[in-house]
């Protein structure tokens, strides 16, 4: 290989104070981690000499601890975008550590093409190979790689073999170009491939490739509880009723899945429920129960943006790879999470809030509005443009002491205009074709736990009347309960 081989320490050493630096991969998946960790580690012996040390990040989505984990702990973070999800990190984004922007993952690429926010110098890249011509193939996951390569100055390369060269053929990359010349983004089935199995840059900007063998950072997820299986099962009951009545096609539509341990459920429960046809995946994570649904055959193919899967369920995918190459579709986010794609395609979105009002709008993100948890995501691609959108969650946190139903949610992230259904463990609500106070009368009886539905049918009953029932005075008791008594069970109405 013509490319100069560099330690991790001596390719950190590149990176200076307030630089913009974009990474490779999406959720922890094809993350670098072991020049992140030299950066950080780079930081912090500027910060014992009293020097200042912080670089802006981009990312695809969450990363590791080994990057988002060690910068936000070596307070090495000026900002951050578009996503996270690491204790660390989040810790720096809400103490004002670190300046976070909040996005919509499928707009990041464009944005920094357009010239919205600084442009990255650096991209560090995870890869399983790249030629002397400069075809990089990445890892499990894409991210916005394509986009960042072309606009970085210098590419620095991981190359991680704990992942296989026969990798190559998985990725499909495509970056469309930008308006006023942005043409039909021609993926017009799951399976459709757009683009090539690499990514192409110039071989000049590459100054160094790090030899690595790093296993992936993927949490593992919980095991399945009675709340999240009942919430899944409802899912796949109402999915399997809206086939029998004709409102969703019989060959039934390709379904998008969000992050984390109800979504895991979700998925584990439609693969188990017989009257849902072997379906196809147009999403952006792929999470560990799509390898098992994939191996039985009820899931037939499978794109996204990332295989955010455990070691361990890499490992199956990574003994059995000609199997899956045929199953599976890797693409930049700009692709997976697309709202023109998600809308032709008709997708069933199925995505995780934090909180619900009794109206219809989600909170994704925000902790009492304030604290922020993750970010939106994809969740916002998908809900949007969705054939249905839905939304999960159980009817309560923390033992009770929260309610996931509200009377307003203390932030918007996906207002009643997009959501169509709610579901937790106790029911469904079907949001479609009715207003605010029918949506409320829905959402009380059939979704909220037994012990706070009183207090729900009480505020509404005393709220003003209006085309939208909300009470300015009380609408935010709960909320303030809960910050006062540490318990929403002691509101007032
Ligand atoms: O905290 O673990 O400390 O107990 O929130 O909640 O129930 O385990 O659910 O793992 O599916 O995460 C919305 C955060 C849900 C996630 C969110 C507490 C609860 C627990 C996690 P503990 P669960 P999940 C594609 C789509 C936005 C992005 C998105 C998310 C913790 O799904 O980030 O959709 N979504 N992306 O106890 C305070 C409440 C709470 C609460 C739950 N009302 N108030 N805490 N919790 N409800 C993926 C990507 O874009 C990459």
């Amino acid at each position: 290989m013509n490319y100069k081989v560099l330690t991790a320490e001596q390719a950190a050493e590149f990176i200076n104070n307030g630089d913009a630096v974009s990474f490779s991969g999406f959720t922890a998946a094809g993350c670098p981690k072991a020049v992140p960790t030299a950066v950080a580690q780079r930081a912090e012996a500027f910060h014992v000499q009293g020097k200042e040390f912080k670089i802006g990040m981009y990312t695809g989505a969450s990363s590791g601890d080994s990057l988002d984990g060690a910068l936000a702990k070596a307070k090495a973070i000026l900002f951050r975008t578009p996503y996270q999800s690491t204790k660390a990190s989040r810790e720096a984004l809400n103490s004002g550590e670190a300046a976070y922007f909040d996005m919509h993952l499928s707009v990041l690429a464009q944005e920094l093409r357009y010239g919205f926010m600084q442009k990255p110098k650096f991209c560090i890249v995870e890869a399983c190979d790249l030629t002397d011509d400069g075809e990089i193939v990445p890892t499990s996951g894409v991210g916005n790689l394509p986009t960042f390569c072309c606009l970085a100055d210098y590419i620095i390369v991981e190359l991680n073999a704990a992942h296989p060269k026969a990798l190559r053929g998985m990725h499909d990359i495509y970056e469309p170009k930008d308006p006023p010349v942005r043409d039909v983004l021609p993926v017009f089935k799951v399976s459709d491939r757009i683009g090539v199995p690499y990514v192409k840059v110039d071989p000049k900007k590459i100054i160094g490739v790090v030899h690595t063998n790093l296993p992936n950072e993927v949490g593992a997820f919980t095991p399945l509880d009675e709340v999240t299986e009942k919430i899944g099962q409802n899912v796949a009951n109402f999915l399997a009723s809206e086939i029998k009545t004709g409102r969703i096609p019989s060959s039934f539509l390709p379904i998008q899945s969000g992050v984390g341990n109800i979504a895991n459920a979700v998925l584990a429960a439609l693969g188990n429920n017989q009257d849902i046809p072997n379906f196809e995946m147009y999403t952006e994570v792929i999470q560990d129960s799509v390898v098992g649904l994939m191996k039985s055959g009820r899931v037939k193919f499978a794109s996204g943006c990332s295989l955010t899967v455990s070691n361990e369920k890499l490992e199956e995918v990574y003994a059995d790879l000609d199997f899956f190459k045929q199953r599976i579709v890797l693409r930049p986010q700009e692709i997976s999470n697309n709202p023109e794609i998600a809308r032709r395609l008709g997708l069933i979105t199925i995505n995780t809030a934090l909180e619900a009002d009794i109206f219809g709008n989600i909170n994704s993100t925000h902790v009492l509005g304030t604290k922020m948890m993750n970010g939106i995501g994809g969740s916002g691609d998908f809900t949007r443009s969705a054939y249905i959108s839905i939304f999960t969650t159980p009817s309560t946190a923390k033992g009770g002491a929260i309610s996931a139903i509200v009377p307003q949610v203390a932030h918007t992230d996906h207002s009643e205009h997009s959501v169509k259904i709610l579901i937790t463990e106790h029911g469904i609500a079907d949001l479609r074709g009715k207003s605010p106070i029918q949506r409320a009368n829905e959402i009380i009886e059939n979704c909220v736990a037994p012990e706070y539905k009183d207090m729900l049918r009480t505020y509404i009953a005393y709220a003003p009347l209006a085309h939208t029932p909300m009470n300015i005075e009380t609408c935010f008791e709960m909320h303030k309960a809960l910050k006062n008594t540490g318990d929403m069970r002691n509101a007032k109405f």
